[in-house]
């Protein structure tokens, strides 16, 4: 059993503290429901900041991890590891190295055994370099983090290939495929989106079609179950998507959220569903590679 666990907004005077408790909250719930792994959200240690033009770094600063498991977040990597329950966690990372500093949007993957097994650094970073002062809120992904540097790696884990990628990576269909082409059984994801998109305002009432179709197609056209975390509701005045889902590698959504608040939806994901998928898309004799080559160009 694998749980999506959904978020409800951050308010910027929650601490770290009370946040790490929720996680742990919806990690008991999880194990009260023989779940093997937890799926939290991107950034999910504290409000969204990139949605707010921020000028001081040492302020932004305050929003990244210098490690991890860090004082704050160890009692959720002892919790997990005492409930023998894996997860996997999106945080906002600060890395030195040499003098020279790094921000990234990060996931990582955490063993049943609390080991960590995976790190993924977001890749496709939407938004704005600039202040936008004329919109309603930011996204200056751009400006705040680094493009990831770790590329699209899977993870023999939870007796799988797992795979992750981190919000707007699920919209590319080449994050998919570059997983599926190391047999990836399991895509990991979490999400922040804004119900309004201030530069094309006729396409908010597809905000939930886009979310689901990018990740149904994805599952299919890889053979893969794809698991989807939001953190949903009002965050400081910004409306975020909900309808975290679980999706099969049929496509077909199995499990989507109800609400817009902190919920678990849990579902048996079979990795052996994924063999009819795989088999007849069968990408190591079906693909055309030099077709392809457009893809690869700068
Ligand atoms: N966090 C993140 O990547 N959000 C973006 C907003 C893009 S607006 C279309 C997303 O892809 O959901």
């Amino acid at each position: 059993m694998i749980a999506v666990a959904q978020m409800g907004p951050i308010s910027l005077n929650q601490t770290r503290q009370e946040v790490v408790e929720r996680l742990i909250g919806l990690l008991r719930e999880a194990a009260r429901q023989d779940c093997e792994l937890v799926l939290f959200p991107e950034c999910c240690l504290t409000p969204f900041f990139p949605h707010w033009f921020i000028e001081d770094q040492r302020e932004i600063d305050q929003y990244f991890e210098r490690e991890m498991p860090s004082p704050v977040t160890k009692p959720l990597f002892e919790e997990a590891r005492k409930l023998k329950i894996g997860f996997c966690l999106g945080f906002a990372e600060i890395v030195e190295n040499r003098g020279e500093t790094r921000r990234y949007n990060s996931s990582l993957l955490v063993e049943r055994d609390g080991q960590i097994v995976g790190k993924h650094r977001k890749i496709h970073l939407p938004g704005h370099v600039e202040h936008r002062p004329q919109n309603p809120f930011q996204n200056l992904e751009k400006r705040y983090f680094d493009v990831g540097n770790l590329g699209f790696q899977v993870w023999n884990a939870f007796g799988g290939v797992v795979g992750m990628c981190i919000c707007n990576d699920r919209r590319w269909a080449e994050t998919y495929r570059v997983l599926g082409l190391q047999g990836v059984e399991l895509v990991l994801l979490g999400y922040n989106t804004p119900m309004q998109i201030p530069e094309y305002p006729d396409l908010n009432p597809l905000v939930g079609f886009h979310n689901q179709l990018s990740m149904q197609a994805g599952a299919y056209q890889n053979g893969t179950w794809v698991l989807g975390a939001a953190k949903a509701g009002i965050e400081e005045g910004v409306e975020q998507l909900g309808e975290s889902c679980i999706i099969a590698p049929s496509g077909e959504i199995r499990a989507v959220a109800k609400t817009n608040g902190d919920e678990l939806i849990v579902h048996h994901c079979d990795l052996d569903e994924t063999i009819p998928y795989k088999g007849l898309l069968n990408l190591e004799v079906n693909r055309q590679v030099k077709y392809y080559q457009l893809i690869t160009q700068e």
